[in-house]
């Protein structure tokens, strides 16, 4: 039997603090006594520093490791060192770049803002103004990967469902359309498989609203230790759920709903002091179909099937019941349709979805 004790995650684990890394500097500069002092002058400050004495060390130095802020001359041995700028620019790099150069004309500054400078301090300088405008640089930095990171962080909860923390609709919505055209493209199965627990408003109803979101997390979890890493699972409704099973044909997605079936039925739910049970009914419909020509016509039919698993007594899995008016299947890929069984192309007779 298993037993399944709900532990409540909260989205605040977002929040928690990275370790920092010391920023990192690559410096780009052909005269090893400005590189020596300047290298030791930066590393007092707790920067990490790497150095490169050409453009060509210079762009494989930026490529092979991380950098936040890039010191460069621009007179070196194989060229100018705003060709590099460029580079980076061009494929928008969001590094700091700051140009450290005896070319001190006005020309040659707006040249170098031009190419996508952030800084351009000429030579001679002193150090602790330069020093002063790396720190105003590694502000900037700071500031870009705060935002990168939290843009991340609400893109990844607008794709999260806040309770279970599994996909939730949207995601589920972008990722069916995705995969649908991966299969159809490439003549390759897949199936949908929509689950809705039964009487599930008894358990609000009798044990109140907390027990039901504990309830609906253990089945989360459940359904999510019962598919692949490479299916695709998220919360599609209140109690509803809906699973992409790619390169799965009928038969085998009939064995995986009716594994996390048994898996739900079996499990103890522990949750307000009590243990609870509950059942869950699946709905699979499967693609290639001549009748199927989007995302959203499987999950249609999958949403037939499942409203027949309720009609039949519910803590079941039932198949779609579509009849192939066509053949369907690319002969490259004969296996498709070969195991599809035989209660599976015999006419529908709910009326729901009358197409189906
Ligand atoms: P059936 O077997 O026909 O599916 O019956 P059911 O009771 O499961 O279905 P019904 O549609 O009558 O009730 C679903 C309930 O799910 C009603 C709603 O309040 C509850 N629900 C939806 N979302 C949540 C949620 O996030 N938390 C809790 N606790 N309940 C929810
Ligand atoms: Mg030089
Ligand atoms: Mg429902
Ligand atoms: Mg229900």
């Amino acid at each position: 039997m298993l037993w399944l004790f709900v532990v409540i995650r909260t989205t605040d684990n977002y929040m928690t603090e990275q370790p920092k890394c010391p920023p990192a500097i690559a410096l780009i500069e052909d005269d090893p006594n400005v590189a020596l002092m300047l290298t030791r002058h930066l590393q007092r400050e707790g920067w990490t520093v790497r150095h490169a004495a050409t453009v060509e060390d210079g762009r494989n130095l930026l490529a092979s490791q991380p950098w936040d802020l890039l010191i460069s001359d621009r007179s070196l041995p194989d060229g100018d060192g705003l060709q590099l700028c460029g580079e980076l620019r061009d494929a928008a790099h969001p590094g700091y770049i700051l140009m450290l150069t005896g070319e001190s004309s006005d020309e040659a500054k707006l040249e170098g803002f031009e190419r996508g400078a952030d800084d351009y301090v000429t030579k001679p300088f002193a150090i602790s103004e330069l020093i002063a405008r790396i720190r105003a640089g590694l502000r900037i930095v700071d500031l870009q990967k705060a935002l990168v990171a939290s843009n991340r962080r609400l893109a990844e909860l607008s794709l999260t469902d806040g309770l279970t923390q599994i996909r939730n609709r949207r995601a589920f919505d972008a990722e069916l359309m995705t995969r649908f055209d991966v299969a159809r493209r490439y003549q390759r199965p897949l199936s949908a498989v929509l689950i809705d627990i039964d009487h599930f408003k008894a358990i609000n109803d009798q044990h109140g609203h907390a027990v039901g979101d504990a309830v609906l997390q253990a089945v989360a979890a459940v359904l999510s230790a019962g598919t692949r890493k490479t299916d695709f699972i998220a919360r599609y409704g209140g109690e509803e759920f809906a699973v992409l099973l790619p390169e799965t044909p009928l038969l085998e997605a009939l064995q995986v709903g009716e594994k996390v079936r048994a898996a739900v039925n079996e499990a103890t739910i522990r949750a307000g002091g009590r243990e609870h049970k509950v059942a869950i009914s699946a709905g699979i419909a499967s693609y290639p179909h001549s009748q199927v020509r989007s995302g959203r016509e499987l999950v249609h039919a999958a949403d037939a099937s499942l409203y027949r698993a309720k009609a039949n007594g519910r803590n079941r899995v039932e198949p779609e019941r579509r009849r192939e008016r066509f053949a369907s299947f690319s002969p490259a890929v004969p296996h498709l349709g070969a195991r599809v069984p035989r209660r599976c192309i015999t006419e529908v007779d709910d009326n729901r979805h009358s197409s189906w």
